[in-house]
């Protein structure tokens, strides 16, 4: 009997369920297909990351003798689906049985459903095991929770795998250290994450992605790709985040510097979601480095924290909430995403500007940038939650729904009534000018926030506190902060609702708020 194991894009683990049934005699199927490369407008690094790392995945398993059936994109035989090339692929090969492991997002997870039905020989869709917690687990801790809160599911993990575990006790005295870690940043350099030579399969791909997907989102050259595309050059970019990053991680995580794209963040999030590092592993080495006195404690649980922490929680809740999680938009935004969101050039707030010309660059942004610059906007100035949704899972290479959604959907746009977050991720230009040194070379003046030239995050926050504020009366976290309103006064009031009005409509007429846009503009 001679079996076929389908291994998508964002499986690219030897320890994968699919992989583990298999004899030696059966075979592997990886294609890459414009159903997958297309249904968002992937950034162009994306693309070329998962097509590089497929390419090599693909060399490594034959290399160890497995027979590997690999279609590329421009084959001409490609029927460009997954599942339909599944279809064809069983026509030619007759193959007696196949399996797939479960997929990361619900609309295959449905499209692999179907197929099973149709296909003549069995289709076998095996559990994910390269997470920590699987579904009945994550259920299991759902149960009887009315507000479910990732610090309660994070201590459960912590107990489950005795990460940073003394006995029954967490490792100094406390669960989580991040107190110790809201820290701007100095001016000290930041250590420059290990780069690769572009190999021939990559140059190959690079030429794919910059033919076919020309008007993609992004820069894609030798220059600003350096994604790791295999398991070896993964670890290596882990290494260098526990040798050189670890220690400053957690002091300066919510810290943003004008060109300082990375900072001490690890750079890990593409590696662990394609499959080339697990999860367990990376925090067990970082765990070690702390236990040698290579990294301080506030650092690791740091670190631990986002992964066995965040990255399973937001897994866990994709699955317990999908399908209708997407669609929902408790605050009701429906603003059009501005189209500085695609061109940081058509905007003068520099916070924005950065994160964008990141993005673009390196088909990166650090967390805080997505949740307190281009997120915390997208919130207080009300745009379209499915554009703002679009945009997180277009533009990141490290971006799949089962993460991004609860990430964009829930954490910053806060539209899923509460689930993900206790209380709204919105702040004025204050939070920013506290954490970065972006507001000191901005047009727009941080501590205003009725002027011509305020801060334009100033007004869109109470302005957006001020529309959401029966919603938000009944949030005890909410309550200080809106008193602020009700001190503001009818005059002051009105003076910030009209700036927010004004800057919508110059955004909409213009494209942008820049400057030059409105000189473009006049006679
Ligand atoms: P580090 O700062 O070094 O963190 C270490 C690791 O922790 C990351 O590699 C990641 O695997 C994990 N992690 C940290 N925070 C989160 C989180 N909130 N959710 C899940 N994992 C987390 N992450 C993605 O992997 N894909 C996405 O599509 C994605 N979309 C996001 C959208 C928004 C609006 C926000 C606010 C966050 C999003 N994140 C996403 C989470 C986080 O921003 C990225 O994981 C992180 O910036 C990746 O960079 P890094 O590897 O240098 O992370
Ligand atoms: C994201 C992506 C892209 C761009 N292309 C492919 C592809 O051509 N072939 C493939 O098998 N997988 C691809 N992927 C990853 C899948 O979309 C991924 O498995 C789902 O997003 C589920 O996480
Ligand atoms: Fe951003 Fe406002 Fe600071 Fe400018 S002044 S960088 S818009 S927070």
């Amino acid at each position: 009997m001679a079996r076929c194991c389908l291994i998508l894009g964002d499986q690219l683990s030897t320890n994968l369920s699919a992989l583990k049934g298999l004899e030696p005699e059966d075979a592997v199927v990886m294609t890459e297909v414009w159903s997958e490369a297309s249904y968002v407008k992937h950034h162009k690094q994306k693309i070329a990351l998962i097509f590089s790392a497929m390419r090599h995945f693909a060399a490594d398993l034959r290399e160890s003798g497995r027979e590997v059936i690999y279609t590329e994109l421009t084959d001409s035989e490609n029927s460009q689906s997954l599942t339909s090339e599944v279809q064809r692929i069983q026509l030619g090969h007759q193959f007696d049985a196949w399996c797939v492991t479960e997929p990361g997002e619900w609309r295959l997870k449905e499209e692999f459903e179907l197929l099973a039905s149709r296909l003549p020989v069995p289709f076998e869709i095996c559990p994910e095991e390269r997470f920590i917690c699987s579904h009945d687990e994550f259920n299991e801790f759902l149960a009887g929770r009315k507000q479910p809160r990732m610090e309660h599911f994070y201590r459960r993990i912590r107990q489950s795998t005795g990460l940073l575990m003394d006995g029954k006790d967490p490792v100094g005295g406390q669960w989580n250290f991040d107190h110790d870690n809201r820290k701007a940043l100095d001016q000290r350099e930041t250590p420059s994450p290990p780069t690769w030579p572009v190999d021939v399969i990559t140059e190959e791909v690079f030429e794919l992605v910059n033919t076919h997907f020309s008007d993609h989102f992004g820069e894609l050259d030798k220059r600003s790709f350096r994604w790791p595309v295999t398991r070896e050059q993964a670890l290596e970019m882990f290494d260098h985040f526990i040798e050189e990053r670890l220690e400053s991680f957690g002091d300066f995580q919510d810290a943003m510097i004008l060109g300082k794209d990375t900072l001490f963040h690890s750079l890990i999030s593409t590696s662990l979601n394609l499959g080339l590092l697990s999860p367990l592993e990376i925090c067990v080495a970082a765990e070690n480095a702390y236990r040698d006195g290579a990294a301080p404690i506030n650092a690791v649980e740091g670190f631990i924290r986002q992964i066995i922490g965040w990255r399973e929680y937001v897994r866990g809740l994709y699955w317990a909430y999908m399908p209708e999680y997407k669609d929902r938009n408790t605050l009701n935004a429906s603003w059009p995403l501005p189209s500085f969101y695609w061109d940081e050039t058509k905007t003068d707030m520099v916070c924005l500007s950065e994160a964008i010309r990141n993005t673009r660059q390196n088909a990166y942004a650090h967390h805080i940038q997505r949740l307190m610059v281009t997120g915390n906007f997208a919130l207080i100035a009300g745009c379209s939650v499915d554009a703002v949704c679009e945009w997180y899972l277009s533009v990141y290479a490290d971006a799949y729904e089962w993460v991004e959604l609860p990430n964009t959907l829930g954490m910053a746009l806060f539209a899923d009534d509460g689930v993900m977050a206790s209380k709204p991720y919105c702040s004025s230009g204050k939070y920013i000018d506290r954490m970065s040194n972006y507001c000191k070379s901005c047009r727009y003046r941080v501590k205003e926030v009725t002027t011509e030239d305020a801060c334009p995050f100033n007004y869109l926050y109470w302005d957006f506190l001020h529309t959401h504020r029966v919603r938000f009366q009944s949030n005890p976290r909410m309550a200080m902060i809106l008193k602020n309103i009700d001190r503001f006064g009818d005059e002051k009031l009105e003076a910030i609702k009209a700036q927010a009005a004004a800057f919508r409509a110059r955004v909409t007429q213009n494209g942008g708020d820049a400057r030059t846009l409105f000189k473009e503009r006049s006679p």
